[in-house]
Parts: C-alpha cells; structure tokens; sequence
C-alpha cells in the first residue's frame, strides 16, 4: 500500500514542492507538485532523486559517543549527558568565546536550522562563530548592510518581468538558483529570451548558462569589479545614469561618480581581459533596456573584491533605476518577515565590532571568517584564549573550507567537539558526540531564509511526510536540547526553549507601536497559538506578527498557520513590488551609495588595475546532480558527468604536455592534489577549474559510496590566507596554481 504526501524540496536554493510516494515509512518515489503555487510541477534530478537521499543506509540511526577512543552508538541520554558533561567545564573555565559554533549550509534549508542556532548564540554569547557564509555571500550581506543598513535586504532579479538580465559568476542551469529563489530558474530565463528579453552572462567558463545567453563574456576570474565599476563610469560618463523615481531614496550620487571616475572602461580592459568597446557595449545596453536587473553569485563573491562587486551590482541597479521597480531588482516580503516598521532612519550597519583573536580580521555580521577557525584553534596568542570546544551543526568544514589537512589536526586537538550530523563524514569523525537528525522526510519544513529571497511573493509548510521513527528524534528538539546542555540548562525540558522565545517576542511587540498587538497582553496572544509542536507555535507567531499576518485578530483574513496548513500547496502573496524606503534602516534613511568601508577599499581595487595573472588561475564548478559535499554517497547523483576532474582548455593542455584522461598535479599555496584531466574550451586559456566537496578518501568515515570514488579536496589548494578584507569571505576562485603533467 503506497500513499502520497507533499514536502517542499530542502535540497537547493528553489525550494520546489515535491509529491513523495511512500510506501510504509520509506520515499519510493517524487514528482514535482503540479498544484504547488510557486513550483508549478518543477522538479529536477535531485529532487526527483529525494528517495535515495532520504532513505540513504549510510545515514546514522542513532547517537554516537566516543569512548576510549573510538565512537560508540548511544542512548539520547548518554549522548546529551556527554555534550553537557564535554562542553560546561570549558565554558566555565575559559569563557564563552573558547566555545566555538560552526553552521553549514543546511541550517539554511532546515526548520531547526532557522530556529534554535539564534537563541543558542544569544544566550553563549560567544563572539567564535564561524558559518558557510564566509565561504559563500558574506560579501553580500556586507554590500547590503552598507548600502540599505540591513545585511538581510537583498534585492533579487524580477525574473519573470525583467527584460534584461546581466548574470555574473552565477550557473543556475546547474546549481538552480542562489540567493534568488526560484524554482525553474532555466524555464525562466528561456522564458526571458521568449519575450523578447536578453540575457547576458560574464563568467570565465563556457556553462551551460552561458550557451543560452545571447551573450557571453568569458572574464578573466577575480576582475568583475573591475568590470562593473566600468559599467558605472560608462553610465556617468555618456549621462545614461538615470535613478528616475529611486531618486529621492538615494544620497551620495556626485562623490560615487568622483570615487569610480578612473575606472574607465580602457583602464580595466587589460585586467579583466574584456575589450573596452564590449564594455561600453554592456552598459549602453543596460541603459537602453526598458527593465533590467544585475544578478551575481559565488564567482562574483568568492574572490579578492567579492564586497565590492556585490556592492557595484546594486550600484548598476541604481543607476540604470531598475532597483525596487518591477522588472529591475526587488525586495521580496516573506510572510515570517518581522512586522513591517515604518519607513525611516535606523540605526545603520557597523563592521568589525570586534577582531578575530590571530590575525585580526573584523568580525562581520557577527561571524568570524571560517578561514581562520583552524587557527582560532591550534594558535596560542596572549590574548584570549583559543577555541577549545565546538559545536557543528550541519557542517563540513573538512572538506568545504580552505586547508582541510591543517584544521582535520586541529579539530583533534579539541578538548571537546560536537556535530549534528547525520553523516559520519570528514568532519564529524573528529566529534565526541554525534548528534544525528532524521531524514527530511521526517521533518517538517518551512523556508525562512529562502522566502525572504524568492523572486515571488508566496508561503508553504510542510508537516514531516512519515512519522518520526521510533528512536529518532526531531532536529528542532535536539538543537533545543544541545541548546540546554550548552547553556548550563542540561535536562530541562526542551519545550522551554520555544515558550521563552514565544514570550520574548510578545514581550517586545505588545511595546511597539507599529505592532498589530501594541499594547495587548502577551499571555493571552500565547495562550492563542495553534500548532502541534513548539516549532509549529513559533511558526504561527510569525506569521501571525508578519506583513500578511491576522495580527492575532486585527486582520480576520490575515495569515496564521491554520490558514496555511488549509492551503497544502501554499498561499501565494503576489508578485514582487516597490518597497522602498521602507526596508532602509540605514542611518541616513536613504541608500547610502558610497559607504565609507567601501570608498575606504576601493584603493586596492586600483592597484588591481595593473594586475596580470602570469600563470594559471583555478575557478569551481557546480553539478546538476550534486550538492557541495555531502551527496556523494548517493549512487542515483553520482557518475558520469559528475566527477572531479580539473578542466583545463586544449591550448594549455597542449603547452603544458597535458592528455585528455591523464592524471595532473596541481599545486597552490596551501597543498597539492592529483587528479585527472579532461581537456575541454568549455574553460577560457589560463583558467582550470575543480568542484569542491570532493576528498572523501579520510579514514573513519561511513560513507560506503562516497569512498569508492573519492576524488580530490580542492580547497587543499588554498591556506586560508587569501580574504576578501572587507567580509572575511574566503577567496575560492581565480587562486594561481601550478599544473605538473603526470605520466
Ligand atoms: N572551493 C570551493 N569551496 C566551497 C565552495 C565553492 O564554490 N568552491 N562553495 C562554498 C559554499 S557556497 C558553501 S554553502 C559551503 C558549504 O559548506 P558546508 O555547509 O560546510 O558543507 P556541506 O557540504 O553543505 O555540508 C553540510 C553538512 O550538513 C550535513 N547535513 C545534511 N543534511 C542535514 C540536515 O538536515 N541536518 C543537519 N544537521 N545536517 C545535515 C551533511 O551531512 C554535511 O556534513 O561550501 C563552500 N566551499
Ligand atoms: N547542483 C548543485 N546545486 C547547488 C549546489 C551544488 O553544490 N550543486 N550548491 C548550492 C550552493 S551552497 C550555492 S551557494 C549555490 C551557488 O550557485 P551559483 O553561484 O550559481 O554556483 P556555481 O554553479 O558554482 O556558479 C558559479 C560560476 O562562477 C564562475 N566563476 C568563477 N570565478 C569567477 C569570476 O571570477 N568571475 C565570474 N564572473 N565568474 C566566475 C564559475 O565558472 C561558475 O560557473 O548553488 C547551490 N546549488
Ligand atoms: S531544483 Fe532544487 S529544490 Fe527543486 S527539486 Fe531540484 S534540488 Fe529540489
Ligand atoms: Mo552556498
């Protein structure tokens, strides 16, 4: 007897509904959701692969506690007991900041993701925080704190209406979609070219996006600041910038124009490698477009100018007067959104409130780059003492962040460490404790982070598809556990967890005024709460306190969770639309073009003027079928196309002596690795290129197929050196390396 049951996709950025047939507690099967309001039946080989993922044998059923050396599967008790008894005495006697926490990509796509690492930190207190965005969109965030005073406000591409889309460092036709949500994004942009629209994409490969594009402009990596500070000078220069009805939310307009002024088109064009007239090209067409967005992603900020670039892309947006408008770059309204403040000053976006304890980088929104977690650990200083204890929540730093050698030692070296994982992978090997969560299909699911990024307006919830397994334990109530053990709470319930912050929350919103509950009395709004779990009740506060919200009552019509677990293939709130000022919180009230941190950086962007790469540079890749570094041990995703092979184009293989199949040495500054080449001009002259997530030949692993074709770490490549200054953001793409041919 098979049934079906609905759950949206946690496997990637485009968040699709999914249909699972399942049959007892197993997914034998998934279609995309024809009926779902914003996926439309969408599915691609991943989702469609959700079974397999799910139902992986490899995944850990139970705690693993290490005893005598060796890890040991555990009761729930004895693995909360040893997390307590492991990480208090530390706290306690060195400081929170010797407690570090790692968070990875997951957390992102998880419920519990979303909920309990934000009340675990504020009530640490520790400054140690080390997450995936400093390898990913750390420069992001900072560009968007800067100019808007809110790291979270990222404007996204109006997909669906945009009549010109500039795409940079970004191949959504594999990764489909980052930091802009939306499912189908390949349809979309055939869609774009189907009514007339063009689109245009600069990246140093020949991708699978870059073929449907009517143009493709082949950069040389590292240099689309360069590139896009041109643009800007082109549109000053020829009196195209044309901010229309942005205006009036914008300052800074004559000292932006001042500070790029020498970022001609002629002065970039050796660097970036792009001819001056092309340049001029592009931003004339951006122009002359009747709506266009800029849209950038990992190969715009994984690299030495990754702020800069990520700021000079709004910049465009500004001066073209395609940010806030309908078809240009938007700020989508999620339905968890805090309520809406009214529009003006806020209290601005500061960096570097405190340094890293080694080498002084800046703090940015909190975190510490993840490049330097390996020295936070193994480095005494005089001040402060070093990590000593970690917590990872759905990480793979080992594997995902630079000179995974160097920190597999120091994570040895740890007096205590724990992961909730639900791999015994490269990094969790080195836990004491191993907390794993169920399998997505025992979840329930909800997007806070990628609603506030989706390219339309929309809500979906979904309950865990199967049961909880006996044994099992649910990933809100573990990290709520982990939470109390940390916090010197270990063995109360963990149901407190979600009333404290239920009650903070009211707490604060009956004080405000803009509050639909202003002035209410917040045990009788808790005491209205639906939901099943605590989860679920935290869920429907949300919703009820946000943009769409019933307001507990003041809105009859508004949103609460009963409404949406009414609509099982989600609400949709319309398309995007013009929000400004209201998102604005920076000091100013206005969008702040040229924050002072940015003009402050720009002076190395003109000694990147003169630069000129003398050797190879090594860029990532993406795979449809993979998902950084934990879907290897999935049969149905691995194979053919998706292998770690360096790319390296015909004219350097040939100069180098380098066979199509044969095995290459690359050398960088933090190591070397050994694999084979495939000789393709999918890849520019000077340009190589690896996937990352791949090494999995470490010892003490359980990933049966993972390790039957391991491929190589790329990230043994770098030593953690190379930042982008402003962020902390790791530098990933364009690093020099050395290729030796191997006979
Ligand atoms: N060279 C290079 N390096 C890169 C990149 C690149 O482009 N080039 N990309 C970077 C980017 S964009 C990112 S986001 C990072 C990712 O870096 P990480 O987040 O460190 O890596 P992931 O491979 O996503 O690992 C996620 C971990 O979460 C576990 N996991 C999976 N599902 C769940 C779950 O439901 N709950 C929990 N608790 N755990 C779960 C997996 O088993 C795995 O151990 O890698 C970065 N590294
Ligand atoms: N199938 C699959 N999907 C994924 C993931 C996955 O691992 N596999 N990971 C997910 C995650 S965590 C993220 S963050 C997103 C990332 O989503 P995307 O940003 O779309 O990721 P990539 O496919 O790596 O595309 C980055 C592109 O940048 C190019 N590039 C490299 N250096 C430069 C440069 O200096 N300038 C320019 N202009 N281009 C450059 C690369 O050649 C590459 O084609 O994907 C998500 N989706
Ligand atoms: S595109 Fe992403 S969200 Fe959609 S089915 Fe594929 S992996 Fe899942
Ligand atoms: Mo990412």
């Amino acid at each position: 007897m098979s049934r079906t049951a609905l759950r949206i996709c946690p496997l990637c950025e485009a968040t699709c509904g999914l249909t699972l047939t399942i049959e007892g507690t197993r997914v034998t099967g998934a279609r995309g959701d024809r009926e779902d309001v914003f996926s439309k039946g969408f599915i691609c080989p991943k989702g469609a692969s959700f079974g397999a993922v799910d139902g992986d044998p490899d995944r850990l059923r139970t705690p693993l506690v290490r005893e005598d050396g060796a890890l040991r599967e555990a009761t729930w008790e004895e693995a909360f007991d040893a997390v307590a008894a492991g990480l208090r005495p530390v706290v306690e006697r060195y400081g929170p900041d010797s407690l570090g926490i790692v968070l990875g990509n997951p957390n992102v796509h998880t419920m519990a993701g979303a909920l309990y690492p934000p009340v675990l930190l504020a009530a640490l207190r520790t400054r140690s925080l080390f997450t995936a965005s400093t390898v990913d969109q750390m420069p992001k965030h900072v560009s968007s704190g800067l100019l808007f005073g809110d790291a979270n406000a990222i404007p996204v591409p109006d997909l669906d209406h945009t009549g010109h889309l500039l795409l940079i460092g970004a191949n959504p036709l594999e990764s489909n979609g980052s930091l802009c949500t939306a499912p189908d994004f390949p349809g979309k942009l055939k869609a774009l070219k189907a009514r007339g629209g063009r689109l245009t994409v600069v990246d140093p490969r020949r991708t699978r996006t870059a073929k449907l594009a009517d143009r493709h402009v082949a950069i040389r990596p590292g240099a689309d600041a360069l590139l896009l500070a041109a643009m800007a000078t082109v549109l000053f220069e020829e009196g195209l910038a044309d901010l229309g009805d942005l205006a009036p939310h914008v300052q800074g307009l004559p000292e932006l124009r001042d500070a790029l002024r020498e970022f001609t088109p002629e002065a970039v064009a050796g660097a970036c490698d792009v001819d001056a007239a092309l340049i001029r090209t592009l931003a004339r067409e951006l122009a002359a477009a009747p709506t266009a967005a800029v849209y950038a992603r990992i190969g715009s900020c994984t690299v030495p100018h990754g702020t800069l670039a990520s700021w000079l892309v709004d910049v465009l947006n500004i001066l073209t007067g395609n940010l806030d408008r309908p078809g240009g770059a938007l700020f989508p309204q999620a339905a968890t959104d805090r309520t809406p403040r009214p529009a003006g000053p806020g209290r601005g976006f500061a960096l570097g409130r405190w340094h890293s304890r080694v080498r002084q980088h800046p703090e940015a929104k909190g975190e510490l780059p993840l490049s330097a977690l390996a020295e936070e650990i193994d480095t005494v200083t005089a001040e402060g003492e070093p990590v000593r204890a970690l917590i990872v929540v759905a990480a793979n730093p080992v594997l995902s962040a630079p000179d995974g050698h160097r920190l597999d030692k120091a994570l040895d070296s740890l007096d205590f460490m724990v992961s909730v994982d639900p791999y015994l992978n490269e990094t969790s090997r080195h836990a004491d404790v191993v907390l794993p969560p169920p399998p997505p299909s025992q979840s329930p699911h909800h997007d806070f982070a990628f609603n506030t990024l989706a390219v339309r307006n929309q809500v979906r919830y979904s309950r865990p598809a199967v049961s909880l397994e006996p044994g099992r334990m649910a990933e809100t109530e573990i990290l709520a556990r982990l939470t109390l053990a940390a916090t010197g709470m270990h063995g109360a319930d963990p149901g407190a967890v979600d009333t404290m912050v239920i009650e903070q929350t009211l707490g604060k919103a009956v004080q405000e005024p803009h509050s639909p509950v202003h002035g209410r009395d917040p045990k009788d709004l808790a005491g209205r709460l639906t939901g099943e779990t605590g989860p679920e009740r935290r869920l429907d506060l949300m919703l009820r306190l946000g943009p769409y919200g019933d307001g507990f009552g003041l809105r009859p019509d508004g949103l609460t969770l009963d409404r949406l677990l009414a609509h099982p293939h989600g609400i949709d709130l319309g398309p995007l639309h013009s929000r400004l000022p209201q998102p604005l919180k920076t000091v100013s009230g206005k969008v702040e073009l040229l924050p002072g941190p940015i003009a402050g950086d720009l002076p190395r962007l003109r000694e990147a003027l003169r630069e000129r790469p003398a050797g190879l540079v090594l860029v990532g890749r993406r795979h449809l079928r993979s998902n950084n570094s934990w879907m290897h041990n999935v049969p149905a995703l691995t194979g053919g196309s998706n292998r770690c092979t360096l790319h390296i184009h015909p004219e350097d293989a040939e100069r180098l002596g380098v066979r199509d199949g044969a095995d290459v040495r690359v050398t960088g500054a933090g190591g070397e690795v050994v694999a084979p080449a495939e000789v393709t001009d999918g890849v520019r002259p000077g340009v190589v290129s690896l996937p990352h997530g791949w090494g999995h030949d470490r010892p003490g692993t359980r990933l049966s197929h993972a390790t039957t074709d391991p491929g190589v770490n790329v990230n043994q490549l770098l030593d953690g050196s190379l930042l982008d200054p402003l962020s902390g953001n790791a530098v990933l793409n364009g690093i020099p390396v050395e290729l030796t041919a191997r006979l």
